[in-house]
């Protein structure tokens, strides 16, 4: 059977699953969307994601036309249909179709889309030996413009970084936030370990607060790591003993290089290894 795609309360044949070319998610980028795993059958942290996915509706003044719980249903029935257990899962609320002008009222159908795929993760290599990135010259968007908060279908931004590493040879990239600050990564947030304690930029840095990130701290903290939440600087990464990357499609990723210089001497640190593990245990626990 062909992977089935829910629209709208509806199963299709992925090739048969199709919107209208007046979505005003096409025309505008105006929808949100969430990225989420199974694991063994289990949607890790889903109402997390729901949340946030209600949240950033709420944000862009989009109804989504059904309830958090419905919603929840329709997510694990779209992983039975297709026979899923390890898999990468797609949220998306469009606008919905309306006539070529940017009035949201003129919309009438969000659609509620949900692909649950199998998932491609950066080889397995990376894990053992560590990422090297590079700092994209693209600024991470203002929070005063659009907030980093919302995870919108307005994702150029990080694509126009996503570019720049791939273009240095890297599969990620470094945002600064328009002050200069480290933000995040292009779909990762980032954490450094120094002299014992895990640090993360904290909200304020214009980032999205991923769900991977909290539930790092959270064992961090369990395992008795200091964390801090705190600006970072170019600086501060460039002499840390430790760096390494969350987020839903990645994991626990470690960094052993930036622009071309080593952290914490070019290997994977002690650190990093014990929350992979912690957070390896947490999904499969
Ligand atoms: N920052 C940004 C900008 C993101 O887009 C994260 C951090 C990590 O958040 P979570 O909640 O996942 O820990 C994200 C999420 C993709 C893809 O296709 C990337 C994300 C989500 C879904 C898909 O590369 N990034």
């Amino acid at each position: 059977m062909p992977l089935q795609i829910y629209i709208n309360g509806q199963f299709y044949d992925k090739e048969n699953a199709k919107i209208s070319v007046y979505d005003h998610g096409l025309l505008y980028g105006d929808g949100v969307f969430e990225g989420l795993r199974s694991y063994s059958g289990k949607v890790f942290q889903l109402t997390q994601h729901l949340d946030r996915l209600y949240e950033s509706a709420l944000a862009i003044c989009l109804q989504i036309p059904i309830s958090k719980a419905q919603l929840a249903d329709d997510v694990n029935k779209t992983l039975k249909i297709n026979n899923l257990h390890d898999a990468y899962i797609r949220l998306v609320v469009t606008r919905g179709s309306g006539s070529l002008g940017l009035d949201p009222n003129r919309t009438s159908d969000p659609q509620v889309i949900i692909i649950a795929d199998s998932i491609s993760l950066y080889p397995e290599e990376n894990y053992k030996n560590g990422l090297k990135i590079i700092t994209a010259s693209t600024v991470r968007s203002h929070p005063a413009a659009l907030s980093p908060r919302i995870k919108s279908l307005n994702y150029l931004n990080n694509i126009m970084a996503k570019m720049e590493g791939l273009q240095a040879g890297c599969v990620e990239a470094l945002m600064l936030n328009h002050k200069g600050e480290v933000a995040e990564c292009t779909g990762d947030n980032i954490f450094i370990v120094k002299n014992g304690v895990l640090m993360t930029p904290s909200k304020d840095a214009g980032i999205l607060e991923g769900i991977t990130r909290n539930a790092v701290l959270e064992l961090a903290r369990e395992h008795g790591i200091p964390t801090q939440e705190v600006t970072l600087t170019r600086h501060d990464l460039f002499v840390a003993d430790e760096c390494f990357l969350t987020g839903s499609a990645a994991e626990v990723i470690p960094v052993v290089s930036i622009d071309s210089r080593p952290i914490g001497g070019g290997s994977v640190g002690a650190t990093t290894i014990k929350l992979m593990a912690a957070f390896k245990k947490l999904v499969h626990g």
